[in-house]
């Protein structure tokens, strides 16, 4: 491709999200793909992905192909390849949850097998989820930041319900893969809460609904 026509296209980053069920990874991906917490999104099939088009210091526009892990569970045969290629990976656990956090090992050898051939290693974040519920917290923070640095991982709070960091989170995923410093004004723009809208949206108000394109898709065996 020519430097020309490489400028016209945007970069597609393929971002990976897993962790125990019910710690958020499709509220986070919803969360950020489409502003908004709820209902709305149902899982149907396996795999999904989101497309999101962020924009990064010096004008630079890049793609984000979040990709939603669904149902599926540690040890299932369709997660094998899952992670395979992807650039970042976010492993998300529920701050509330201490088990989602202990099932973080299992999910982290997941992605790392994944990827035992590939030419190209993804960025890892922790991210906690849930910080709005603080008070009710079950994984200590410094559990986390050990966590972290024993595993090489970048480290991130976040509220898929409030909005909270949520943005930042996978701004700072794309800035890191492609060697981007955010300073301090953007990341704290990032941070700012997006307001909740907690809807239960009938279908038909998901058909009217403007988002952002969201494709889904169905891995082969
Ligand atoms: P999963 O995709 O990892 O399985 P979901 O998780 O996104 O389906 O979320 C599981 C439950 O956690 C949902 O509650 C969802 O509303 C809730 N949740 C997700 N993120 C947050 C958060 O940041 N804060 C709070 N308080 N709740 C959150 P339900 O009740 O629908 O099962
Ligand atoms: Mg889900």
């Amino acid at each position: 491709m020519s430097d020309s026509e490489e400028d016209s296209q945007d970069k597609q980053l393929k971002i990976v999200v897993v962790g125990d069920g019910a710690c958020g990874k499709t509220s986070l991906a919803t969360r950020f793909a489409q502003e908004s917490f709820g209902k709305q999104y149902k899982q149907t099939i396996g795999l999904d992905f989101f497309l999101k088009r962020i924009s990064l210091p010096g004008n630079q526009n890049v793609t984000l192909q979040v990709w939603d892990i669904g149902g599926q569970t540690l040890g299932g045969k369709m997660l094998d390849k899952y992670a395979y290629g992807a650039h970042g990976v976010l492993l998300v656990y529920d701050i509330t949850n201490y088990q989602s956090f202990e099932n973080l090992e299992d999910w982290f050898s997941m992605v790392k097998k994944s990827n035992e051939e590939s030419d190209i290693q993804p960025i890892m974040f922790l991210v906690g989820n849930k910080i709005d519920l603080e008070h009710i917290r079950t994984v200590k923070a410094d559990k986390h930041q050990r966590f972290c640095q024993e595993n090489g991982l970048l480290s991130q709070f976040v509220s898929a319900k409030t909005g909270d960091s949520v943005y930042l989170c996978f701004q700072r995923v794309a800035a890191e893969i492609l060697g981007i410093k955010l300073n301090k004004a953007e990341i704290e723009q990032s941070q700012r809460v997006v307001k909740a809208d907690i809807v239960n949206y009938s279908q038909d108000t998901v058909a009217r609904t403007v988002n952002p394109p969201r494709s889904s898709m169905c891995v082969m065996q």
